[in-house]
């Protein structure tokens, strides 16, 4: 695989799969991205211009994709409206890219025969009751809650298709929730991390006994190699790090790691819809094709992205306000 197309490489998770690319391949790698409000520029500076290019463009715009998508060995594809909140206030936006972009992408790796690596998520799977003694595996059946997880579920499904009528070479892998640098501001811990950096409190919704399985994107990136690599055509990997935590335990470590008193917390109003519990069991993954979690102390992780947040503070801020804003008109 010399030539590699990152759709939404621009983005948090993306940016990070093209900087592990450029370090653990010899591929030449071309991003395709919107740039959209979740896209930064400055994630993907300065990585070689010889082995790294961006092609600004739309994937659901067939003639921006069909040429470039030849022009690649192998497509992995990231780009895609992320957040749930923003799906619960406009789902037009989460149609049209999640599933017409990757429906589109689809029929360009089908005509040109490209492999094809899709990232998915495990709220494809809906949610567990807190006392649960399940995690989500590869035979959970589908059963999302939100616009954000029915578009992605139905683009999984698309991928499913499209491998059995018409033989396309794809892999799906479905990842619990990631953090680390380049998130944006309007995702939890980035955002719970930069209210007590500026003096503020955390915004919990509900009771925040809702549990997120938390991984560093790092391990995701190395993951999604593993599985572009040596994956078998046809099959969907979880992909988890055992990091599960409550909201309330996540915003109490911030708060500890800024000397704050840990009951310092806003309980604000409920997402509509709110997914309990998300656990991956990642058996599979790990039994296959031999892949480890590199960063396996959450709170170790989370001190270390706690204090990028604080180093790249130019970068957040140009986000932050607008994104408060937003949220404080609903309450949360
Ligand atoms: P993000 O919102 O940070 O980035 C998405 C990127 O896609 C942005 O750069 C944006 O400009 C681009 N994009 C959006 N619409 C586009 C379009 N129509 N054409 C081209 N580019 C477009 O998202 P993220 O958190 O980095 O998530 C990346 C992928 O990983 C998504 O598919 C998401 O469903 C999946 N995922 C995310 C998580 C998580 O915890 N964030 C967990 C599991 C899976
Ligand atoms: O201010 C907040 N307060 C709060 O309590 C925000 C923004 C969130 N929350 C809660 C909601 C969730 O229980 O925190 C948890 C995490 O919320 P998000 O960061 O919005 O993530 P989530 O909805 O779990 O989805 C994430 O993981 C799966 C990503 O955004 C998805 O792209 C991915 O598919």
């Amino acid at each position: 695989m010399d030539r590699v197309l990152v759709t939404g490489g621009a983005g948090f998770i993306g940016s990070n799969f093209v900087h592990h690319l450029v370090e653990h391949t010899d591929a030449t790698i071309t991003v395709l991205d919107k740039m959209t409000y979740a896209a930064n520029a400055e994630a993907l500076a300065g990585l070689p211009a010889d082995r790294v290019r961006l092609v600004v463009g739309d994937i659901a715009d067939e003639t921006v994709v069909e040429p470039l998508v030849a022009e690649h060995d192998a497509v992995v594809h990231y780009a895609a409206e992320s957040h749930n909140d923003n799906s619960l206030d406009d789902p037009s936006p989460f149609i049209r890219t999640n599933l017409l972009g990757t429906f589109t992408l689809l029929e360009a790796v089908r005509r040109a025969g490209v492999r094809f690596h899709h990232v998915s998520t495990d709220e494809v799977y809906g949610d567990l009751d807190l006392d649960d003694p399940k995690r989500f595996t590869e035979d959970t059946p589908y059963n999302p809650s939100s616009p954000y997880s029915a578009s992605k579920a139905g683009s999984d499904h698309l991928v499913r298709a499209w491998v059995r009528s018409f033989g396309v070479r794809a892999t799906i892998s479905n990842c619990s929730n990631n953090y680390g640098p380049w998130q944006h501001v309007e995702k939890f811990i980035p955002r719970q991390i930069t209210n007590v950096a500026d003096g503020g409190r955390p915004k919990v919704y509900g009771d925040g006994l809702n549990v997120r399985d938390w991984i560093h994107t790092e391990d995701h990136s190395s993951a999604v190699l593993a599985i572009l690599e040596r994956g078998r055509i046809g099959e969907t990997y979880l992909i988890g790090a055992d990091g599960e935590r409550s909201n309330l335990e996540v915003v109490r470590a911030i708060l500890r790691h800024f000397g704050r008193d840990e009951d310092d917390i806003d309980f604000v109003n409920d997402r509509a819809g709110h997914d309990r519990r998300y656990a991956i069991e990642s058996g599979k993954l790990r039994a296959e094709l031999g892949w480890r979690p590199t960063y396996d102390d959450f709170d170790a992780g989370l001190a270390a992205t706690i204090e990028w947040y604080l180093a790249h503070d130019g970068w957040w801020r140009r986000a932050k306000a607008s994104t408060e804003a937003a949220y404080a008109a609903k309450g949360q």
